[in-house]
C-alpha cells in the first residue's frame, strides 16, 4: 500500500507528497511532532501537520535567514535564535569566527531532542560552546533583555498554536528594546501569495514598521511551503540590507553557500509589484 502526506495550504489546496517510511510521531505538551522520510524530499519534520522543514530545501531557508543579516552587519558578534529548534539556523551562524555567543530559545524541548535524533544534518551544531540553549517561551525570554543582542532570528512556526505571540506588536516592541543601538531583526514573514498568510504577512509588517525604522521584506523560493514564495522580514535600527551590504567583505569570508550569494542577497529586496502594493497598503 502506498503512503502519502498531504499539507492543506488553503481551504482548496493540497500538497501532496509520496512517503517511503513513517519514522517518528508524538504529541509533545505543545504539539504534534512528525518524522517521515519522502521519496523527493528526503527527511521531512512537521509540527502540527504543517511542514517545518524538509532535508532537500532546507538550505534555502536557512541560507538566507542567516546570511543576509550576517552580511548587512559584518561585525554581529552576539545573536538570538527564537524557535529554530531544528538547530538549521544556528548551524549557519557557527559558520562565522566573528560570533561569540549565539543563545537558542525554543519552547518545545522535544522538538530539540528529537532533531538531534533524526535530523543531525540541521541538529549538529548545537553543541558548539557558543551556543547556549534555553527551553523557554520566547516572549517571555525576550520580555527582561535591554540593548544585549547585535541580531535577533525569529525563526518561528506560524502564528497558530505557541508561535502566535511571536507575530504581536508586543513582542516587536521588545525586540526593538532587546537589539543594539545597531541591531536587526530577522523574521519568518509568511507568504504573500495565498490570501490566508497574506493577511497575516501584510499585519505582520505593519506591526513590525511601527518600531523599526528601516523594515523591508525579502523574498525565497521555498518548494515545499505553501506557493513556494516565501518572505522574511528584514528590520533594523541603523543598516540598510542593500545599501550597506559590502558583498567584497562577505566574499572575502570564503563560505561556501549552496543558496545564498551577495548578488542574490540584493535581488532578493527587489519584490513583485503586487506584495509592494500590500505593504504599502499595511
Ligand atoms: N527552521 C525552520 C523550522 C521552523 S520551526 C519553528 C520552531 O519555533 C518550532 O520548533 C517551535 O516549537 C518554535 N516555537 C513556536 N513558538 C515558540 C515560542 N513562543 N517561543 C520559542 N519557540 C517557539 C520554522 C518553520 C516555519 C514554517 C513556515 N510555514
Amino acid at each position: 500500500m502506498e503512503l502519502w502526506f498531504t499539507e492543506e495550504h488553503t481551504d482548496n489546496v493540497r500538497f501532496t507528497m509520496k512517503v517511503d517510511k513513517h519514522i517518528f510521531s508524538e504529541q509533545s505538551p505543545f504539539q504534534r511532532i512528525d518524522f517521515l522520510d519522502t521519496y523527493e524530499f528526503g527527511r521531512v519534520f512537521a509540527l502540527d501537520g504543517i511542514i517545518m522543514l524538509t532535508q532537500r530545501d532546507e538550505f534555502i531557508y536557512h541560507d538566507m535567514i542567516v546570511h543576509v543579516p550576517m552580511a548587512a552587519n559584518p561585525n554581529i558578534k552576539k545573536v538570538l535564535v527564537i524557535g529554530g529548534g531544528d538547530g538549521g539556523s544556528v548551524r549557519e551562524l557557527t559558520r562565522y569566527s566573528t560570533v561569540e555567543s549565539i543563545e537558542m530559545v525554543e519552547i518545545d524541548r522535544r522538538v530539540v531532542e528529537c532533531c538531534r535524533d533524526f535530523l543531525p544534518q540541521t541538529s549538529s551544531k548545537l553543541d558548539d560552546p557558543r551556543v547556549k540553549l534555553f527551553y523557554e517561551d520566547g516572549i517571555k525570554f525576550i520580555s527582561t533583555k535591554h540593548k544585549e543582542y547585535d541580531l535577533i532570528i525569529v525563526d518561528s512556526t506560524d502564528p497558530i498554536g505557541p508561535g502566535e505571540g511571536l507575530f504581536t506588536e508586543a513582542f516587536y516592541k521588545n525586540c526593538f528594546e532587546a537589539l543594539k543601538d545597531d541591531g536587526i531583526l530577522v523574521n519568518q514573514h509568511e507568504s504573500p501569495y495565498y490570501e490566508n498568510t497574506a493577511s497575516l504577512m501584510k499585519r505582520t509588517h505593519k506591526r513590525i514598521k511601527q518600531f523599526f525604522p528601516i523594515a523591508k521584506v525579502y523574498q525565497i523560493h521555498i518548494p515545499t511551503y505553501a506557493s513556494g514564495h516565501w518572505l522574511f522580514g528584514f528590520a533594523s535600527k541603523k543598516y540598510d540590507p542593500v545599501k550597506d551590504l559590502d558583498d567584497k567583505a562577505w566574499n572575502s569570508l570564503g563560505l561556501e553557500t549552496k543558496y545564498y550569494n551577495t548578488e542574490l542577497h540584493k535581488a532578493s529586496f527587489a519584490l513583485p509589484n503586487y506584495v509592494i502594493k500590500m505593504l504599502e497598503e499595511a
